[in-house]
C-alpha cells in the first residue's frame, strides 16, 4: 500500500470494510494507472485493481501499490476478495457510478453477504486527499501550464484579420499536442468580438476583426494534470471603454491573487476580486465564481465562490479568474493558476497581463 491508499483506509468510516473506485482520475491518483473501465477495490489490508483483458498487460506494468487482477467474470473475482477479506460493506465512488452500474455491483456482491454504501462519503475523503498537491503534482501542473503558454504565444503570431475562432482553437490544440501534452484540458475557447460576452462561448466561423477583443480560455494536460489560463487581447487599437473594462478586470484579478494565502477563506478571495468590479460600476456583470481548484480534473475542490467559508491551505492549486461580461457587446476575463503558500501564493502563469494590442 502506498501512503495515499493507507490514508484513504484510515479516513474510511469504521463500518466500511472496502472502497470501490472506478473513475480514471481516481484510479490514476491511487495507482498511477488511469483506467476508465477498471475497478480499484481497496480493503483495509490490500488494494486490488480488477481489469479485463484490454487493460491487463498495461496495468501489470504500470499500476503501482496494488494487486492487478485480470478478470474474465467480474463477479467471480469480487467473490474471492470479499470472502478472503471478510468484506461486509463497500463504499462506492458515488460521483462515478451510474444508477445502473451501482445496481449491477450490488447484485454481484449481495450473494456473498456484502452491501454497498451509495453516498458521497468516499468522494469527500478522496477530495480531501487530492485537494492539497505534492511538489510532484505541482510540477506536472506547471509543465502543462508551460505547454499552454508556449502554444498561445506562437498562436498569437498567426492572428490576422479574417482568421476564424475555430482556426485559432485548432492551432492551439495542435501545438499543445506537438509540445508533449497528453491532450487538452477542455474544449479550447477562442472567441472574438461580441462573442466574448459569453464566458463559455463555443468557437465558430466568426473571424478576427479590427477593434475586437479576442479571448482565449485554454489549457493542456500533462500526465493527467490540467492547466487553465485565460487571456484577453485587443486586435488593433483599444478604445477608452475597452481599456476601462480591461483594466478593471486586471485590477480585480490582482486583488484576488493578493488575497490568497494559507488560512484565508475562499469567499474572501472572491470578495477581493468582486468588490473591485462592483465598485467600478460593473455590478452584476461578473456572474461566475472567482475560481476553482485544478488538478487531475479541470474543475475540482475548492470552489472559490462568494461567501464560501472553506479555508485555503498551503499546496492547494486554484484559479483566479474574474471577468466583466457586457451582453451583446463584449467581455473580458483574465485567469491565472496559483499555488497557495503560507504567506501568499506562487503564480504558475507567466504570460503578461497588461492590455495588449495585437
Ligand atoms: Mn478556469
Amino acid at each position: 500500500m502506498n501512503s495515499r491508499i493507507s490514508l484513504l483506509t484510515s479516513f474510511m468510516p469504521e463500518d466500511a470494510d472496502a472502497a470501490l473506485i472506478v473513475s480514471a482520475e481516481n484510479t490514476r491518483y491511487f495507482t498511477d494507472f488511469p483506467c476508465s473501465d477498471g475497478y480499484l477495490l481497496i480493503t483495509r489490508e490490500q488494494a486490488y485493481f480488477l481489469v479485463d483483458s484490454r487493460y491487463a498487460e498495461a496495468a501489470e506494468k504500470e499500476a503501482h501499490s496494488c494487486q492487478v487482477v485480470a478478470y474474465r467474470k467480474l463477479s467471480d473475482e469480487l467473490k474471492n476478495i470479499i470472502l478472503k477479506n471478510d468484506v461486509r460493506t463497500i463504499l462506492l465512488e458515488g460521483s462515478a457510478f451510474t444508477l445502473n452500474r451501482a445496481e449491477t455491483i450490488e447484485e454481484m456482491v449481495r450473494p456473498f453477504g456484502a452491501r454497498c454504501i451509495k453516498d458521497a462519503s468516499l468522494d469527500r475523503i478522496i477530495s480531501r486527499l487530492r485537494i492539497v498537491k505534492t511538489a510532484d503534482e505541482v510540477g506536472k501542473i506547471r509543465k502543462a501550464q508551460r505547454i499552454t503558454e508556449e502554444s498561445l504565444s506562437e498562436t498569437l503570431k498567426l492572428i490576422k484579420e479574417g482568421v476564424s475562432e475555430r482556426d485559432l482553437a485548432l492551432e492551439l490544440e495542435y501545438k499543445m499536442r506537438k509540445k508533449g501534452a497528453d491532450g487538452i484540458s477542455f474544449d479550447l475557447i477562442a472567441l472574438t468580438g461580441k462573442k466574448t460576452s459569453m464566458p463559455h462561448g463555443v468557437p465558430g466561423y466568426e473571424t478576427v476583426k479590427n477593434g475586437d477583443f479576442i479571448l482565449f480560455d485554454i489549457g493542456a494536460t500533462y500526465e493527467g494534470y490540467h492547466s487553465d489560463m485565460t487571456r484577453t487581447y485587443v486586435f488593433g487599437k483599444a478604445d477608452e471603454q475597452q481599456k476601462r473594462v480591461y483594466n478593471t478586470v486586471l485590477q480585480a484579478q490582482l486583488n484576488g491573487i493578493r488575497a490568497v494565502a494559507d488560512g484565508v477563506c475562499c469567499g474572501d478571495v472572491d470578495k477581493a476580486a468582486r468588490d473591485h468590479i462592483d465598485q467600478a460600476g460593473y455590478e452584476g456583470l461578473f456572474g461566475h465564481s472567482t475560481g476553482h481548484g485544478v488538478g487531475l480534473e479541470i474543475h475540482e475542490a475548492p470552489s472559490v465562490s462568494p461567501h464560501s467559508d472553506f479555508m485555503l491551505r498551503s499546496g492547494m492549486v486554484i484559479t483566479v479568474e474574474p471577468g466583466i461580461y457586457i451582453p451583446d457587446t463584449y467581455g473580458v476575463r483574465i485567469e491565472d493558476m496559483v499555488v497557495v503558500t503560507n504567506d501568499g501564493c506562487i503564480n504558475l502563469a507567466t504570460l503578461p497581463k497588461e492590455l495588449t494590442e495585437l
